[in-house]
């Protein structure tokens, strides 16, 4: 099916309630919905979406705050902390560094996909199905730039920071910082975690973080840090504001919770087609389309209900897979019959995890992978 904007046009008003409706069509007839002016959030239209590779013009754009033009001339990565031999990389450094760059896809969902199926509302920004997307990134690992600066045995972990600034009103942030993640040493020497200059073959956009950004692999949105200018390893947890105050969860032991950094992706599958309000005839067969993702695992069944949860079928993964990526695919409704239905997918990973039926409180405003229903019109 090709992305039809049509669909788009028809399905939106409906579907879309809570959103001041502002789409932005791009040449390819592509469609992103502005859901904050300033800083730039764009929310791809997830009903337009239908292959493995998500095109740079449908991509998300999850900004905290303005959009940085930065030079790539004269851009410095500073590599800095508990390390053998502080760097500072221009981006021809990194390709010497690279040797051979490598180029590979990786799934990224904000942790705040979804926001809109919560009760009660959430504050944030509300995001339906559309800020979740896979892109072919070209860059090298970060465990080069880590093994050429000489990583010293009493790290824990490497603060990837962010050029861009600003003040953050609620919670307050402690007057203007940037955006910074830290990740676990063990976790930034895997092979998913890169750091890109390239998005789906062209040079990184302003907005997607150009001229450098990481892409951690298998983790949820807010690790991949953009306009990435420092590195620095430390030899303690870091808590930053947008793993403490933000971007944190409740994790309970012995029933105490106690609040964590939000790390990998939960298992999750989203349907594309049809979407919420479609219009479907009756007694004709109807393909049910839609990806599934598990963070650092592979999905290994799709599950789909068309009688709201009451029984269950198995659908047909797509041929196109890759680690940290994110598996399309489909089912036949042999014969619907008329009335308003509610369609669910449903997805299990390699591990056992399946996609949970209710929404747990303990992930706040986060991670939101319980399973939602479709509404459609059998006519
Ligand atoms: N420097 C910086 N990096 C950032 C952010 C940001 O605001 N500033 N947003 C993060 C979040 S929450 C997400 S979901 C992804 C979104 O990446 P994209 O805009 O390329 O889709 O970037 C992450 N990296
Ligand atoms: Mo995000």
């Amino acid at each position: 099916m090709p992305l039809d904007r049509r669909r788009f046009l028809r399905t939106s008003a409906a579907a879309l309630p809570l959103a001041a409706l502002a789409p932005h069509l791009h040449a390819d007839g592509t469609t992103r919905i502005e859901r904050v002016h300033a800083p730039q959030n764009l929310e791809s239209n997830f009903a337009d979406f239908n292959s493995f590779l998500t095109p740079t013009d449908a991509f998300y754009v999850r900004n905290h705050f303005p959009v940085l033009k930065l030079d790539a001339a004269t851009f410095r990565l500073k590599v800095e902390g508990a390390v053998e031999k502080p760097l500072e990389l221009s981006l021809d450094d990194l390709r010497k560094l690279a040797v051979e760059e490598i180029k590979r896809p990786l799934t990224m969902e904000c942790a705040g996909n979804g926001r809109v199926y919560l009760t009660p509302p959430a504050r944030g920004v509300n995001w339906q199905q559309g800020a979740v997307g896979t892109a072919d990134w070209t860059g090298l690992p970060l465990s080069k730039v880590l093994d050429a600066a000489g990583v010293k045995n009493t790290a824990l972990e490497v603060i990837l920071e962010g050029a861009d600034r600003g003040t953050i009103a609620e919670p307050p942030s402690p007057g203007a910082i940037s955006f910074s993640r830290s990740l676990p040493l063990a976790k930034a020497r895997q092979s998913e975690v890169m750091l890109a200059w390239e998005m789906n073959g062209e040079p990184l956009r302003p907005a997607h973080g150009a001229p450098l950004r990481a892409v951690v692999g298998g983790w949820y949105g807010m690790a991949s840090v953009k306009w990435l200018a420092r590195i620095i390893v430390v030899s303690k947890p870091f808590q930053g504001f947008f793993q403490s105050l933000d971007y944190s969860y409740f994790q309970r032991e012995g029933g105490l919770p106690s609040l964590v950094p939000i790390t990998a992706m939960q298992v999750k599958s989203q349907i594309a087609q049809p979407s919420a309000h479609d219009v479907v005839p009756a007694g004709k067969p109807l393909k049910i389309v839609g990806a599934a993702w598990a963070g650092e695992h592979d999905i290994a069944k799709v599950e789909v209900s068309t009688d709201a949860g009451k029984s269950w079928a198995e659908a047909k993964l797509d041929d196109r897979a890759g680690s940290c990526c994110w598996r399309w695919w489909e089912f036949e409704w042999k014969s619907p019959a008329k009335g308003q239905m509610k369609i669910m997918s449903r997805a299990t990973d390699n591990k056992g995890n399946v996609q949970p039926m209710e929404r747990d409180a303990d992930k706040r405003t986060y991670m939101i992978s319980h399973v939602v229903s479709i509404e459609i019109e059998v006519r």
